[in-house]
């Protein structure tokens, strides 16, 4: 008699370095599970838009100064914001894809090697948040994606700070979450990217378990 108990909406992160084709590859999982008839939606963080949003669109455009940690705590409440939200629709049936999350809030801030921001103090104001279902981390060298068009127009996108985040990535993943990550060799053509990512999903759209949370690191 579980039958009546109503399917939740499934909670996909993807993640990777700069232009990995995150963006790219988030309208076309959108695209192909709406057409499968699934209620799907696209969020993206940082969101510019929102109230943070704006301060952290003008530091990341380099019209701005930021404390360290002040910066990092920004980004989270950023998440933070969009929670309650991201919680409903999940319970309302809605699959959101979303694109940046946490992970990058942590690794992105420790990569800044200020000795008073590790990546368990990063990782700290992120528990709590909804935890993904389904990771998705599109691997790709930093070699590779600055050959790809618009980089190296932010702050952060620098062959020396990639690097660095391409590193803390790889330790934070291979910390145990708890949930699925799936590795995407992302350089690949587009359309091949895209079925290896629809084919990670697929497996994934019932999901009857309780949404759980970030924990602590360990
Ligand atoms: N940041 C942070 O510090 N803390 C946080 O908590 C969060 C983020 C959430 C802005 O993020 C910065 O904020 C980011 C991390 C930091 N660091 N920097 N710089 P953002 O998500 O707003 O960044 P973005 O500039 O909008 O996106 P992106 O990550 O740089 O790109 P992407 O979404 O991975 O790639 P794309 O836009 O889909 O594609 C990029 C280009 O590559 C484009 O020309 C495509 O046509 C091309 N492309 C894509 N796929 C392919 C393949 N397969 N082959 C060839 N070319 C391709």
């Amino acid at each position: 008699f579980h039958e009546d108990v109503k399917a939740r909406g499934v909670l996909i992160v993807v993640e990777g370095l700069d232009r990995a084709g995150k963006t790219v590859q988030c309208q076309l999982l959108l695209d192909a599970l709406q057409q499968r008839g699934h209620q799907v939606k696209y969020i993206k963080f940082p969101d510019r838009n929102s109230l943070t949003g704006k301060i952290i669109n003008g530091y990341l455009q380099g019209q701005a100064q930021q404390d360290d940690h002040s910066i990092h705590l920004l980004f989270s409440a950023n998440r933070w914001e969009a929670a309650q939200r991201i919680r409903s629709d999940l319970s309302n049936g809605i699959t959101i894809i979303v694109d940046r999350y946490s992970y990058s809030g942590a690794v992105y801030s420790a990569a800044k090697e200020n000795p008073d921001l590790s990546l368990e103090w990063a990782w700290q104001p992120e528990v709590g948040l909804p935890r993904p279902d389904l990771l998705l981390f599109l691997s790709i060298s930093s070699e590779e994606t600055a050959k790809r068009g618009g980089y190296g127009e932010e702050r952060y996108e620098t062959d020396a700070m990639q690097s660095k985040v391409r590193h803390l990535f790889e330790r934070l993943l291979s910390m145990n979450h708890g949930h699925d990550v799936h590795l995407i060799d992302a350089r690949f053509p587009v359309d091949q990217v895209a079925k290896e990512l629809l084919n990670s999903t697929l497996g994934h759209l019932s999901e009857r378990k309780p949404l759980e949370t970030f924990a602590k690191l360990r």
